[in-house]
């Protein structure tokens, strides 16, 4: 699933827009499944992928305009844009413009996930995971364009492109669980903390996946207990935005609109 590094951001063209946008802003949290199940051991089988949450998770989208120097300039797979740290503010720590050349400095990097008047506009958004079998829980869509015609509009695009997606939650680590993401451009995921995904870059569609188990030790995790999850994606390049989400994690905090 290597990324494509070549003349355009990704393969598709403009004009396979037509399917409807699906992952809409239907914010309503129903469907609760009500309380989490903890049988410790065995958190596949029980993952009510939602826990109390249901399986809605609130986030914030942030709608960039393409002038931004960090948007649509670049091509490139570019990991290590990010500190592998989260920031005391809970927000990505920018690693400084050395080795990450689809980034143009610390204070456009800063602008990314964070509120700033007449740079971004923001709204938020919520992921519904459904039931995909085995356990897993899915949020998948390939066109994914949460902000046609809203905030800064389509800039004469057949879709509103340029724009990150923040979303931070909690889960209970019971054992066993897996955190999947496939898609474009930038993806940085922390788990308790500590960076666990980087897809940095603007890049076609690509995946990674974390193995809670396989790598408890790096990220400080021990079953039973309930730890940070935050989640930063970037669509920095058009043409297109894939945006596919599959785990066995039972959230126990639905998200909100950072401050
Ligand atoms: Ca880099
Ligand atoms: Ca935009
Ligand atoms: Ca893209």
């Amino acid at each position: 699933m290597a990324g494509c590094e070549c003349s355009s951001d990704e393969e598709g063209s403009g004009a396979s827009g037509a399917g409807a946008s699906s992952g809409t802003e239907s914010g309503s949290p129903q469907g609760s499944t009500g309380a989490f199940t903890t049988s410790n051991g065995t958190g596949q089988g029980t993952g009510t992928g939602g826990g109390t949450c249901g399986s809605n998770l609130t986030g914030t989208i942030r709608d960039f305009q393409a002038s931004h120097p960090d948007f649509e300039d670049f091509l490139g797979i570019d990991p290590g844009i990010v500190l592998p740290d989260l920031g005391p503010d809970n927000k990505p720590v920018y690693a400084g413009q050395a080795g990450n050349d689809t980034t143009t400095g610390q204070a456009n990097f800063d602008q990314w996930f964070r509120d700033v008047s007449g740079v971004n506009q923001s709204a938020p958004f919520t992921l519904t995971l459904t039931p995909s079998g085995g356990g897993v829980f899915t949020f998948d869509d390939s066109d994914f364009f949460p902000v046609d015609d809203q905030l800064f509009g389509n800039e004469g695009n057949p879709h509103n492109y340029h724009f990150t997606y923040e979303l931070h939650t909690t889960f209970l680590y019971s054992g066993g669980e897996t955190f999947s993401f496939t898609g474009d451009d930038d993806l940085f995921t922390f788990v308790n903390r500590k960076l666990a995904i980087d897809l940095g870059g603007v890049h076609g569609a690509m995946s990674d996946t974390i193995d809670l188990d396989a790598r408890a030790a790096e990220l400080g995790i021990t079953p039973g207990n309930v730890y940070q999850l935050d989640f930063f994606f970037a669509e920095r390049h058009t043409t297109e935005s894939n945006f596919r989400v599959d785990t066995t994690l039972v959230f126990i905090d639905c998200g909100e609109p950072p401050q």
